[in-house]
Order: C-alpha cells, then structure tokens, then sequence
C-alpha cells in the first residue's frame, strides 16, 4: 500500500469512527432542547446528557444568539453531577442511570463498541471488554456477536477508576532530558532515553515533539478579566457571578473582576486536575474591607480549589490584622496527607499586592509584592493532592466571601524561569 492510500484509509477511519462517536452520542438526543433548560446567564451553561451517565452537554450562546450544545466526556471514572454541574465520583453523581446507585445497571463505551462499564462495588467504575467480533448490547446487558465491531479492547482501558499515584518525579531546570525522582527522603538525578525529554503531565519521558514543554512554560488557564470572566487561553469554561469593572474614572477596578461579598469564577476544567508537583500560581488583588478593628483576624477568599466544600489542594485566603493591616497565607495539600504553607509579612490592607504561589518537587514558596516566603517541611516533595473541586476565584470552603478586585488570575503546569 502506497503512503497515499494509507494516509487516506486512515482519514476513512477516523471519519467512520467520529461519525459513530456522533451518532451514538446525539442518538435521540435534540441538544438545542436540552440547552433551553440551561441557565446561560454567564455565557455558558451545563446539561445532563440524557443517554449517558459520562457525558454531559455543554451549553453556549453562539454569535447569532442561538444556543449551541456540545457533548463532551468526563475524565475517565468519573461520572456527571447535574447537581454542582461537574464531573464527580461515580458514587456522587445524581445521574438517573448512575450504575453505582443501581447495580443492574451499565452503559456502553461510546467511543469503543466493545467496551462497557459497570460499578459491582457500589463506588468505582470497572471497564470491560467483549471479546473479539462482539460488542456490547446495553438492552440485553450482554456481549452479542457482531463482526463489524471490530474495535480492540483500549489498552489501560481496564484499570481507569483509581486515583492517579503519585509520579515523584520532577523536571530538572534547564535539564528536559533529565528529571529528579524521589526516593527515600533522597533525589536521584535521572536520564532520559536518547531522543526523549521528561514530562511532567505524562510523569515519564516522552518524545520530545509530543511535550507540553517544560521549557516553554505559557499559562495554562489565564483570567485577564478585561471585559468578561472567560479563561483567555480557551481551555475551561468559566461560571460565576463576579463582574468585570470597566469604570473609565478611578483606575482602581479598571479591568478587574470585582467581587461584592457573595460572588466567585470558577474555572471548570480544573476540577479533578492532576497537578503533579510543577504548579505556579500567579494573581493580583485588593481588597476592600473596613478597618477589622480588635485583634480578631479574619480570614477571607483569594483563590483556591474548594468550591465542593472539601478541603482545597492548593489555595491562597487573606488574614486580616488591627489597623488596616493583613497578611497573604498560601500553600497545598499534598497526597501524602500533609498540608504546607506559608504567610507573607504584614501588608496594607486595601492595596494592590501581586501573589506568586508556586511549587517544584521539594521546592515551595509565597511570594508577594516581590518578597519570598518559603513553604518548607519534610515531605515536600509528594504530589499536589487531586480533589473533584474546580478552582474557583472570590469564595472558599471555611472562608469568607472576598470583596474587592481581583486581576490577572493564572495558572501554569509549570513553573516559569523567572520564579524559580
Ligand atoms: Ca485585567
């Protein structure tokens, strides 16, 4: 077979496969019906997919005022919650067919005819595979010959649901063939295969074109906050209720989101994220709080990912002091159960102060306004924890609501050079 032709089979097979995806996932299902029950007032907004405990329908106003509804998948293992419109553990899903609540229950792999998942345990999805010239008949619950599916069982697809284990491996300034793995409290320097750099999001070293690239290192998600509360790199859909202040006069909360004491952003996509141990977040803020008068300190919002109610992964709340006074507290959670933080030294209460909040393997710290502050203890080095909580930007678990601005929210996979 000619390059030609074998470049044009598999343009045919990527064709059928994502005419299938297609026509199995919008079966029966008007999206534009499920959007009108959305509330798009941010812009966007979340539907349950009425077939699939796995999808879910997202919801946007296109240019012509019309609502558009797109389906996309949940990370693997999780299951949709209409309820706090994100992907959950399967046993939190309020997802009518959710097989975990009612275990004669299944569903097929949409993207693999042969492949589908059940929940024996009551928590966890485990998939399974039909043999060869078989697929998965979700009516009957049982593998039917059918020699046109002719998809192979997805490698690794049975072994989905568990919690990723930490990577203890980190990348080496300047180094990317080379990486830092953790072992017994010490740091072995290590080399990658000829050919190949070290990759924090795959935790191994990858073929150097298909890297992310440690060396480049961009904002993931950005919030610039000009004239909407959109993620500026397009990789989450963004909710809330803050507003942009565009006031022309008093450059105070020019291009800010402000924040009037109950309002938040979240950033969609960073629920069930897997940080790894190469994390930078960068923000700046100003309150406006009264004078907290008496030596109560107050503990307020910044940024952080508990927007579930459970105990944020990584975060960054103000603590305010007598006399217009506060300090920035930061840190994570990490995945072998210890938390790590730090505080900034005493600050003006109602100016602008620029956060830095970052962390490489054994390496953490706070800066603000230019001045370090070093999060330090042993065990340092362990994985950012992954928690089913979005990032969410004004509110948190266990803290007041922040009231001011806040600007120029970024998040990287990385750490940039010149926070290092
Ligand atoms: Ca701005």
């Amino acid at each position: 077979m000619s390059a030609s032709q074998l470049a044009f089979s598999s343009f045919v097979l990527q064709l059928v496969m994502s005419l299938n995806y297609d026509a199995i996932v919008n079966h029966g299902v008007n999206l534009r019906d499920l959007c009108e029950e959305c509330d798009t007032s941010t812009g966007s907004g979340y539907a349950h997919h009425p077939r699939y405990c796995h999808l879910f329908v997202h919801c946007s106003l296109g240019g012509d005022g019309q609502l558009i509804g797109q389906v996309k998948e949940c990370t693997r293992g999780l299951l949709w919650s209409q309820a706090v419109k994100q992907c959950v553990w399967p046993d939190q899903s309020d997802c009518p067919d959710n097989p975990c609540r009612n275990r004669s229950l299944s569903f097929r792999d949409v993207r693999n005819c042969n492949g589908y998942f059940t929940c024996p345990s009551g928590t966890r999805l485990d998939y399974h595979c039909c043999p060869s010239d078989q697929r998965y008949s979700e009516g009957e619950r049982v593998c039917v010959l059918d020699p046109s599916c002719g998809d192979p069982c997805l490698p690794g697809s049975a072994n989905v649901t568990a919690k990723t284990p930490e990577c203890g491996r980190y990348p080496v300034e300047g180094q990317p063939s080379q990486y830092l793995w953790a072992v017994g409290g010490r740091n072995i320097t290590m080399t990658c295969a000829s050919g190949t750099a070290f990759s924090s999001d795959f935790c191994s070293c990858t073929e150097s074109s298909a890297l992310p690239s440690d060396e480049k290192c961009e904002p993931y998600i950005w919030f610039p906050f000009d004239v909407d509360i959109k993620d500026q790199e397009g990789r989450t859909a963004s909710g809330g209720n803050a507003d942009v202040s565009t006031s022309q006069r008093g450059a105070v909360g020019r291009g800010a989101a402000h924040f009037a004491g109950n309002q938040k952003v979240v950033a969609w996509a960073m629920n069930n994220m897997e940080f790894r141990s190469n994390f930078t977040l960068t923000f700046r803020f100003k309150a406006d709080l009264p004078d907290p008068k008496g030596t109560e300190s107050l503990r307020y919002a910044l940024v952080d990912n508990s927007d579930c109610d459970k105990e944020a992964t990584f975060g960054v709340a103000l603590l305010t002091a007598p006399q217009n006074r506060a300090s920035v507290h930061g840190g994570f959670r990490l995945k072998n159960g210890r938390a790590f933080t730090a505080s900034s030294e005493r600050l003006s209460l109602n100016g602008w102060h620029d956060v830095v909040l970052m962390k490489r393997g054994p390496r953490a710290q706070l800066t603000v306004d230019g001045n370090d502050f070093p999060i330090e203890g042993e065990g340092l080095e362990s994985d950012i924890d992954i928690v089913d909580c979005s990032m969410t930007i004004g509110t948190g678990t266990g803290l007041l609501d922040f009231v001011g601005y806040i600007d120029e929210v970024k998040y990287y996979k990385c750490v940039p050079s010149q926070y290092l």
